[in-house]
């Protein structure tokens, strides 16, 4: 398929830098670590190393908060450590992509420092700066110029005593929102980009690209929300998805990307609370704005009315459809990222899965997502089934977000172990303690005291372990994007890429409570997932339950999750181990 854009065909391995693989020592990851550890992206299989934010950074949202984009943080190492990383990965075939973090800078970057030290700076216009809320005493509560609440707890708005005003922070306040609807800003962070594609990256994954356009009246007006949970309003019609979002990603294209050949890039935007329409805009190949976005529908399945803290057991029908319903709706007509997993989600095989069958429910998720249309995500650790951190104290929690709750928990009627059992079920820490990679002290992370707690298990759960055994979650997630890429794996040497890539997709079994199977179809092929989501045993009858597909007479099986995969029986039944999966091809 030479006309084939090749991010369609690529599979995308996330580095969380501070949790990765630390060299010197200090107890938090860094560069030349991720650089020592590329043999496991490359053994795995994956094209490309999306590297979330090394820029320097105060680290108040652990690198999201950037105070020079063309500069490494000390922490995490230098330009020429970069560089090393971005030639060692090309030597291995990996492309690098970068976080593009704009939709707010640090405080701590030079344009926030200018922007704030007097209201005529010129680059004062370059953040959100409003008056206090009319009638009201500046500075006090209820004056924010509109009640929207932050990501993180409280108002978004801080307010500055030095000149005055109130500056919008969607995220915390070391994070000020940039201005957008300033060419100048504009210029600036497409000025940045091109720096860095010139210095070898293939993209970017770009941090809530979609809350850059802000709903604003002609005389600067924002307008409040209606009350969310935490009492605070809810802006998300004023910036999810803005009025000029489409104008200023196409801008973007043109003065950023259109200077390079397609073969050389693919972007990433990170939509949260993004709908279908909006996912078919951004990613329409002929509107030149994104190759793809992250969509927030399925990971924000099972949040209670209170929010991600307020965790709701899963509705796997309601799960199944969803997924389906995106890969109906983009089919044809633009393109989906496919992830379980990212440095702001719990680990899949704890939430979704079932520890006590770690390696069959993480290898059946595995499947379920990487056979579907898309570009699949791993995020470090997934591929050997890490399991969230079971941290049991407030105490041993980093994350801003989850402190920020903590510390509104009282406020909001939260008892101490309500509180402490939502941050376990959904704190992103989960995800970011560090990665195991052998079963000595502190997993093979560092030498020294890592800057959180490991999580519990390394000595069994660690990529050494993992790929001794050749039944382990990494091997089988290193067959499934051999699969994808269209290479032999132990037990098949067809070709299903065509499928796994362009074939469409139908959901089979909707209602079922514990059956996820569907079909992959392309011409007279057809490619059939059947996996059991539940830690008891089901029986899945073909005529009933798979609307008569039956290809085993003819089949070849793919891929399975157990060494000895289940086969039907002659009266059509298929008996599946408690998270149990197979995947057979028909002709
Ligand atoms: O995890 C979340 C908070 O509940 C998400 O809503 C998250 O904040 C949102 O998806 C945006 O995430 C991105 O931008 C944030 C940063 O903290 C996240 O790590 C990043 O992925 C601000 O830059
Ligand atoms: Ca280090």
């Amino acid at each position: 398929q030479p006309d084939r854009p090749w991010w369609k065909s690529t599979v995308v391995y996330q580095v969380y830098p501070r949790s990765f693989s630390d060299s010197n020592g200090d107890g938090i990851g860094d560069i030349p670590g991720i650089t020592a550890r590329l043999d496991h992206l490359a053994a795995l299989g994956v094209d490309v190393l999306w590297l979330s934010p090394a820029y320097a950074s105060p680290q108040d949202d652990n690198g999201y908060d950037i105070s020079d984009y063309q500069a490494i943080d000390p922490t995490f190492g230098t330009l020429a450590d970069l560089d090393e990383l971005i030639a060692q990965a090309r030597a291995r075939g990996i492309r690098i992509v970068m976080d593009l973090v704009v939709n707010h800078t640090s405080d701590e970057h030079a344009w926030f420092e200018q922007s704030r030290s007097s209201k005529d700076n010129p680059k004062r216009d370059w953040y959100w700066w409003r008056p206090a809320r009319e009638g009201h005493e500046p500075g006090t509560e209820g004056a924010e110029p509109t009640n929207w609440g932050s990501f993180f707890s409280g108002s978004a708005w801080q307010w500055d005593e030095a000149t005055g005003e109130y500056y919008l922070h969607l995220f915390s306040r070391k994070q000020p929102d940039l201005n957008w609807e300033n060419p100048q800003v504009r210029e600036a962070v497409y000025a940045m980009m091109r720096w860095w594609l010139e210095r070898g990256v293939a993209g970017f994954r770009m941090d809530v690209i979609n809350l850059i356009s802000k709903q604003v009246g002609p005389n600067g007006e924002l307008t409040d929300g209606a009350p969310r949970a935490d009492g605070w309003g809810n802006g998300f019609p004023q910036f999810v998805d803005g009025p000029r979002i489409h104008e200023f990603l196409a801008e973007m294209h043109r003065e950023v990307f259109d200077a390079y050949p397609e073969t050389t890039f693919f972007t990433v935007g990170e939509t949260p609370g993004t709908t279908l329409e909006q996912a078919r805009l951004y990613s329409a190949p002929e509107r030149r704005e994104l190759n793809m976005v992250f969509q927030f529908e399925h990971v924000d399945i099972d949040h209670g009315p209170g929010g991600k803290f307020d965790p709701q057991p899963l509705d796997l029908p309601a799960l199944k459809a969803n997924l389906a319903r995106w890969q109906e709706g983009l089919a044809g007509t633009g393109w989906g990222s496919l992830y379980w997993n990212n440095h702001d989600q719990p680990r899949i095989v704890s939430r979704w899965g079932d520890e006590t069958h770690r390696v069959a429910s993480a290898k059946t998720l595995g499947t379920i997502l990487h056979l579907m249309q898309g570009t699949p995500f791993v995020y470090q650790g997934e591929e050997i089934g890490m399991t969230n951190a079971h941290f049991t104290d407030l105490s041993q929690y980093r994350d801003l977000e989850a402190l920020n709750y903590a510390a509104d928990a009282e406020r909001l009627g939260i008892d101490y172990d309500s509180l402490i059992a939502g941050l376990a079920a959904n704190s992103r820490d989960n995800a970011r303690t560090p990665v195991a990679w052998d079963a000595g002290p502190n997993a093979g992370f560092t030498t020294g005291e890592p800057w959180i707690g490991m999580t519990p298990g390394w000595e069994e759960v660690n990529a050494q372990a993992a790929l001794a055994d050749p039944g382990s979650v990494f091997h089988h997630y290193r067959r499934l994007i051999a699969l994808r890429h269209g290479e032999p794996i132990e037990g098949f040497d067809g070709d299903v890429s065509p499928l796994v890539i362009d074939g469409t997709f139908a959901l089979l079994a909707a209602a079922h409570p514990a059956l996820w199977a569907y079909t992959r179809t392309l011409g007279e092929r057809r490619l059939l997932v059947v996996a059991n989501c539940s830690s008891e045993t089901i029986e899945v009858h073909l005529d009933t339950d798979l609307d008569g597909i039956s290809p085993w007479s003819a089949a070849a099986l793919v891929l399975a999750s157990h060494a000895q995969p289940a086969v039907p029986d002659d009266a059509g039944t298929l008996s599946l181990r408690p998270w149990e999966s197979v995947v057979v091809r028909a002709e």
